[in-house]
């Protein structure tokens, strides 16, 4: 198997430990000795956060997340709860804003310490590489460090407070819901509780936990005095169910609560941490990448200074694998077996009327945030998605009678749409079919046949006899879909190339879905024949896609959305080597776009755009203007910067850096296929590609050198490598290890 190289940087690493060692000897002397700290990754700023979303550092274990400030006489630490939504299902009558409800900021956890003069030395600290973050500083003498984390196992969030001299910690810690609640406790807890309109329930427990000193309650707020350390547990939930049938609500979260808090009160910060690390790291650890060695004097920087240098033209290959892995972070955090799908902005939301809702947009942003949940080898983390889709089958397809006639088969959806089967905005007609794509893809690189056909099929299936009983037939016999709209960019009219692209990918992947299992061969040749007569790809008069059938797209048009160039990415009916001359026009649509308004998601998707038409400097350059145009101090990615966060661009972004690296989606595992200069020489480990198989690589020079191909489920496994095709029949769980000698591969070793 490959190991990245990180020679180099693990001695920079450790001497970024030793810093804090030196720094803080009695917490990190232990720490910097242990050998899988040497290649962690973070993101280190040099002050308090002021700024919730540019400057707080996001933890979340799917479900419950936080932002934490920082500060030194007052620390912020501002949580939420992924389900604690406004709204209903809406049904039936209008669709407008209010049935939709929003999603809401859950509330505060303040700790005010007693002044003790100017603080100095100060570092917060992202450690992507373990989803901790720490708080270090030297005040008045004495090192204070506090360390916070969100726990998948333990369900609560952990937050640690020390210093190196006993008794250091006085003050006052207290919760705020977001709603006007009031606060009660008892000698060493905080708790509050509340009912949303919509009737759903919601409470959070605090407890406290410290060592010497004193502690009471004083009206809502606890009092200490004296302390060596605090330790805090926060435990919150609602009585949101992910299940139509019982309305979307379960039991009043007390109860889980209550027993999540005392569970991790009892259990020590130490233990906590280990299960915390383990967990996160069984997914985490999987990817691992080189992109090249960045100089020690850019790396030390807070990540602040550290973009000013880079938009000042300063090289920073590890930035990019920062950006990249923090994709993964973000997703972990975000998105868990169990959790609901990763919104608008993750599941972080400082408001109760967040931008958009902070909703479920169908028409681009969901579908991002999920696009390098498979590639990316986070497949658990894709089942929130897939589990809400699925279970907001009924609403969709109630909602849709009602729109669409009720003789109409299958379902579709609105532009946004939220937990409760709920929708909003406006009929984005091909949202379903867009949707199925990930139920495709998830058994495309798992190759779990029960899921296929118990999930992902009848889902595809149902989508199709939509569109079985929606598509207009044209005099000439070709099929379009009728009254559709390029997403947010002209007329509403028949033929629309984002609806045709769609519907051709829905066919395919249903197509190859029911051969996959074996069944409804006739069915099979009534969507064959059905998707070769839909109005295809076609190109205009200045050599462009076409957006629309008419052929009117506006050469200076640099509209955000590119929804036409779906068949390129994520979509695979325009291929280099399949469709030459699409791919060709494709390019020249995209390049005259250009980079347009700079809206993250939009440059995310260009990245794996032009990643896909095999242009590794095009695609590099949007990459990197994620880095030197959008991002934030906490690396958060700005959908139209100074305006709000969003988070589909940080997801977006590391799919297109996948593509740029591995490609699989022609029926062969390209490698390298979009190689930047800036990336000339590094490795990977753990990128999954369709047909369950692992790619490790090594590159120098812009040249492969070695390979490694584990493949998951057997089966053949067919390369490409700048024309050069290799095919192996493998074994299950294999690994087969290959070297490129005189630009020929030779095989090595095979190993179980
Ligand atoms: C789409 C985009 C906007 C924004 C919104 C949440 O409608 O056009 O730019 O990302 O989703």
């Amino acid at each position: 198997m490959i190991t990245p190289s990180h020679k180099n940087k693990i001695t920079r690493h450790c001497l970024t430990l030793f810093r804090l060692a030196v720094m803080l000897p009695l917490f990190f002397g232990c720490q910097a000795k242990q050998e899988d700290q040497a290649t962690d990754r973070f993101l280190l700023l040099e002050g308090p956060a002021t700024n919730w979303e540019k400057e707080a550092f996001p933890l979340g274990n799917g479900r419950l997340g936080c932002m934490v400030f920082g500060g030194i006489e007052e620390e912020r630490i501002q949580f939420n709860v992924d389900n604690l939504w406004t709204g209903d299902e809406n049904l039936p009558g209008e669709y407008g804003a209010p049935g939709m409800g929003t999603y809401q900021n859950f509330g505060n956890l303040y700790v005010a310490l007693d002044a003790r003069g100017p603080a100095t030395q100060y570092r917060r600290e992202l450690n992507i590489s373990r989803a901790v973050c720490s708080v270090a500083y030297e005040q008045d003498g004495t090192e204070f460090l506090r360390e916070t984390f969100c726990s998948y196992p333990d369900q609560v969030l952990v937050s640690r407070m020390r210093a190196s001299e006993k008794g250091s910690y006085s003050g006052r810690l207290w919760l705020a819901g977001a709603h006007g609640e009031m606060t009660t406790g008892q000698s060493n807890s905080l708790f509050f509780s509340g009912k949303l309109e919509n009737g759903l329930e919601y409470e959070a427990q605090l407890l406290v936990s410290h060592q010497g000193g004193a502690m009471s309650l004083e009206g809502d707020t606890l009092v200490f005095s004296g302390c060596n350390n605090l330790t805090l547990f926060l435990a919150a939930g609602t009585s949101y169910a992910m299940d139509y049938k019982s309305g979307w609500r379960g039991e009043h979260p007390h109860a889980h609560v209550t027993a999540q808090a005392n569970r991790a009160g009892n259990k020590s910060w130490s233990k906590l941490l280990r299960t915390h690390v383990e967990d996160y790291q069984s997914l985490y650890n999987r990817v691992e990448i080189d992109f090249g060695t960045s100089e020690e004097a850019q790396l030390s920087l807070p990540v602040d200074q550290r973009l000013l240098a880079i938009r000042n033209g300063r090289a920073d290959p590890e930035m990019d694998e920062l950006l990249f892995q923090y994709g993964r972070y973000l997703l972990i955090a975000s998105s868990r077996p169990g959790s609901l799908p990763s919104n608008l902005q993750g599941l972080w939301n400082d408001r109760n009327d967040p931008p958009w809702h902070g909703d479920y947009h169908s028409n681009i942003n969901l579908q991002m945030n999920y696009w390098h949940a498979e590639s990316a080898n986070l497949a658990e983390c894709h089942t929130p998605l897939l589990d809400l889709l699925s279970e907001s089958v009924v609403p969709f397809r109630e909602a849709t009678k009602l729109s669409f006639g009720n003789d109409i088969r299958g379902f579709t959806v609105r532009t946004s749409h939220n937990p409760f089967g709920g929708m909003g905005w406006k009929w984005n007609i091909p949202a379903s079919a867009w949707y199925a794509r990930h139920f495709w893809e998830h058994y495309a690189f798992g190759g779990d046949k029960n899921y296929l056909g118990s999930v992902a099929y009848p889902y595809l299936r149902e989508v199709c006899q939509y569109w079985e009983d929606h598509l207009k037939v044209l005099p000439d016999g070709r099929l379009v879909a009728p009254n559709g709209w390029s997403p947010e960019h002209g007329p509403t009219e028949d033929g629309v190339s984002y609806d045709q692209q769609i519907i051709w990918d829905l066919f395919s992947n249903t197509i190859e879905a029911a051969t996959e299992l074996g069944v409804d061969e006739d069915y099979r040749e009534k969507l064959s024949v059905m998707r070769d007569s839909l109005v295809g790809p076609k190109i205009g008069k200045w050599g462009q896609l076409q957006e629309w059938m008419e052929d009117r797209d506006d050469p200076q048009d640099q509209h955000r959305h590119i929804s036409h160039m779906f068949a390129v990415y994520p979509g695979r009916q325009i291929s280099v080597s399949q469709t030459p001359e699409l791919a060709e026009a494709a390019a020249i649509s995209l390049n005259a776009r250009g980079f347009g308004t700079v809206v993250g998601w939009a440059n995310a998707w260009k990245t794996a755009l032009w990643a896909r038409l095999l242009d590794a400097e095009n695609a590099y350059s949007y990459y990197h203007k994620e880095v030197s145009a959008n991002a934030y101090p906490n690396l958060w990615n700005g959908c139209w910067p100074g305006r709000v966060f969003q988070i589909d661009g940080n997801f977006g972004i590391t799919a297109g850096a996948i593509e740029m690296l591995v490609q699989s989606h022609a029926g062969e595992i390209h490698l390298l296929p979009a190689l930047p200069e800036a990336w000339a020489t590094g490795s990977v480990r753990g990128l999954c590609a369709r047909g369950g198989f692992v790619v490790d690589m090594r590159w120098e020079s812009g040249v492969l050198v070695d390979l490694n191909i584990y493949s998951k489920e057997g089966g053949n496994c067919s390369m490409n490598y700048k024309g050069e095709q290799i095919h192996i029949k493998t074994e299950s769980k294999k690994n087969y290890s290959f070297k490129l000698e005189e630009g020929l591969f030779k095989m090595v070793r095979t190993l179980s």
